[in-house]
């Protein structure tokens, strides 16, 4: 803990404080300019395509380092401001950084970590040109969004598009309808988010409520961290004999940030810590706080408390919850929660806690900082370092979701009583051939295709190929080769039930594209199909990412009305590289007429397009 003590030191504090001033005159500058380009009521969308400024940054020495005030999203945000295009603009590249100290590349947009805050209203239309200036391809998601009609922007490699080829540009243009809340964006493309690619999405709405008034409103990105390129670990977890022993990780940060002990840093990494610090939030005195929490993490799974506060939680992935008290929550890679904290008077500080569930991990390393904290302040002058005590009770060792049972979507929507369609799945680990461990739904190892599975389909669907026409709600057996792509085939408007057992000793936080879902149930063991009949289908939670414990099961029931080829798989970082991805393809009357936008087919046909991805089917032995 006093590790950080020095960046807190009067000195620094003084410094800090007359930067942040200038800054703050700056930052109402640049809040101004937004404002300017704001079209008066009624002039709508908006044609001007002046991209998104960012906002300057006090980057203390640490050029690549992004202000983390972005992430506190302004008041004067216009959440009536008539429908409109909202561009941004983002060159790839390359750093060389040390967020905590230790120094590795990062792959950043605009030249910092982490991504920059991108926000929107309900029904606006976002425009993000990517401009990739990296070594290798890569392609950007937008994690929760519905793309409805934008199939093509989903940007899942292998899927619904092809990766964006170094020197090459892409661009992304897709509505945020129908949803509101808290969302991210990362990269699609092997392993390569966890490297530096993503960042918080914002989604505003008048019909947005949440039980509780807040002052002030700001996101707070977790995540487990690694000193390494993903790709320099992938081909030890990849490689035979390994039996899916995850790369471990070193550390954790919230927003970007952290405190590595450089004593236990070896060559032929370089550690300095000097300009490395926690994470601070400052709060205003006897007023309650928004905090909207994504993990954006690769692997773990973290346990979030903030000392001698009681907490409520608001939203789960972008769905209002009737508030909810609770002094820790869980958060797996990729959920999102917001929780309200309650006023406090001036003059204290605390300490925000994120820590890994290493129980979780295949090892626990000698080295490993499994917490990173932040600290919560609520004096006007500099923080100071807490004094304050954890919450005594434990988080558990079991990496599942948090107990959701008492927890119910503010808006309540009734579940279908019934399902159409229930398909059974099982999510395992299996070493095959070479020896090798692969992630498995049923017998099927996901590799991306080198044609999105997307495009295949409708070229099949347009050419009445019977492989792809004649099946009905069931598996495509010949339209694709079963050993790397299961793609089960749904009519549009089907109500859906995904039953998967677990057979796994790990967990996997599952993630649907394109829908929500209903959590109809969760649990250890196996579920009972006895019960199938009495399912509780009122107002039960939804969200885009649930978690299957070890040997465990979770029922889904989403309604298929968003035509496309949608991924579900795995959301740790890993697993999805290892295969645990299945799909769906919705629709296939509307699928068929599509037509490829031109820059899809760009893409595609790059010979670049793969560089950087996966390792080639013929290095894989099976
Ligand atoms: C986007 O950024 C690139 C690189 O900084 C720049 O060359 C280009 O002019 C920008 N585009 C717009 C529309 O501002
Ligand atoms: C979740 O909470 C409910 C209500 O508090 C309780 O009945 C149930 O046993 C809990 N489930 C688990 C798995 O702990
Ligand atoms: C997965 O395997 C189970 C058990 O064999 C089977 O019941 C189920 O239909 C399969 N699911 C799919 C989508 O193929
Ligand atoms: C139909 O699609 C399958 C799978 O993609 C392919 O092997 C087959 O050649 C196609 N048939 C025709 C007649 O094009
Ligand atoms: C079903 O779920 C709702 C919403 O969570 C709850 O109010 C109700 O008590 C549950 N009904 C039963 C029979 O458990
Ligand atoms: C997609 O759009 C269709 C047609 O407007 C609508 O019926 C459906 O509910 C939408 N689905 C999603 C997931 O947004
Ligand atoms: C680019 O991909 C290659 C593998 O093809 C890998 O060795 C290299 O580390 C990657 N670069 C980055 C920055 O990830
Ligand atoms: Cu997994």
């Amino acid at each position: 803990m006093p590790r950080n003590s020095p960046s807190f030191s009067a000195i620094a504090a003084f410094a800090t404080a007359s930067f942040f001033v200038l800054l703050f005159v700056l930052h109402i500058f640049f809040l101004d300019s937004v404002e300017l380009l704001r079209p008066s009521p009624g002039s709508e969308p908006q044609h001007t395509e002046a991209p998104h400024v960012e906002a300057p940054h006090d980057d203390n020495g640490e050029p690549w380092r992004r202000d983390t005030r972005e992430y506190i999203l302004s008041p004067s945000w216009d959440v009536h401001a008539p429908p409109q295009k909202r561009y941004y603009n983002w060159t790839l590249s390359e750093i060389s950084a040390n967020p905590d100290g230790v120094w590795r590349t990062l792959l950043a947009i605009n030249s910092r970590f982490p991504g920059p805050l991108v926000e929107a209203n309900e029904g606006d239309t976002l425009v993000i040109d990517v401009h990739n200036q990296m070594a290798n391809s890569t392609s950007f998601h937008w994690h929760g969004f519905h793309q409805n009609g934008t199939n093509f922007m989903d940007g899942t490699v292998g899927v619904t598009s092809c990766a964006i080829p170094p020197g090459s540009s892409f661009r992304y243009e897709f509505k945020a309808d129908f949803l509101r809340g808290t969302y991210w964006y990362h990269a699609h493309f092997s392993t390569m988010r966890i490297d530096g690619l993503f960042g918080p999405l914002i989604v505003h709405s008048p019909k947005e409520t949440i039980g509780m008034e807040y002052a002030s409103d700001r996101v707070v990105m977790v995540q487990d961290y690694y000193h390494d390129l993903s790709h320099a670990l992938l081909p030890t977890y990849l490689a035979p004999d390994n039996e899916n022993a995850e790369p471990v990780p070193n550390t954790a940060l919230i927003n970007g940030k952290g405190v590595f002990d450089c004593s236990k840093v070896k060559e032929p990494y370089r550690c300095d810590a000097s300009k490395a610090t926690l994470e601070v939030l400052d709060l205003e005195k006897d007023k309650s706080h928004r905090l909207r929490f994504i993990n954006v993490g690769a692997f773990a799974e973290l346990d979030v408390s903030l000392d001698e506060h009681e907490v409520s939680l608001i939203e789960v992935d972008g769905v209002e919850v009737v508030p909810h008290p609770m002094n820790r929550f869980r958060i797996n890679v990729a959920q999102r929660y917001s929780i309200i904290v309650p006023p406090r008077p001036a003059g204290e500080s605390f300490w925000l806690r994120a820590r890994m569930f290493e129980h979780c991990f295949a090892e626990i390393p000698e080295t490993l900082q499994p917490e990173v904290k932040a600290i919560v302040s609520y004096s006007s002058s500099a923080a100071k370092t807490p004094t304050s005590k954890t919450w005594a009770d434990s988080p558990g060792l079991e990496c599942k979701d948090m107990n959701t049972t008492e927890v119910s979507p503010l808006h309540a929507i009734e579940a279908p009583k019934m399902a159409d369609i229930l398909i059974p799945l099982r999510s395992n680990f299996e070493i095959g051939a070479y020896r090798l461990s692969r992630g498995f739904f049923n017998k099927t190892s996901w590799r991306p295709s080198q044609t999105p599975t997307l495009l295949q389909a409708i070229d099949g669907l347009a050419t009445d190929n019977a492989s792809f026409v004649e099946p009905q709600n069931t598996v495509l057996t010949s339209a694709y080769d079963i050993k790397r792509q299961l793609v089960v085939k749904l009519d549009a408007g089907k109500v859906v039930d995904l039953l998967v057992d677990n057979f796994d000793d790990g967990n996997h936080p599952f993630h649907l594209h394109g829908h929500k879902f209903w959590v109809l149930g969760q649990g250890k063991g196996y579920f009972d199909l006895a019960n199938y009949n009495s399912l509780n289908t009122t107002n039960p939670l939804r969200r885009d990412t649930v978690t299957i414990e070890a040997f465990g099961w979770v029922l889904i029931r989403f309604v298929a009305d968003n035509p496309g080829m949608w991924a579900m798989h795995c959301h740790l970082a890993w697993h999805s590289e290892a295969g645990m991805l299945m799909q769906f393809l919705v629709g296939a009357d509307t699928v068929k007429t599509w037509a490829v936008p031109e820059q899809v087919q760009n893409v595609c046909a790059h010979p670049e397009m793969q560089r950087g991805g996966p390792l080639r089917d013929e290095d894989f032995y099976w």
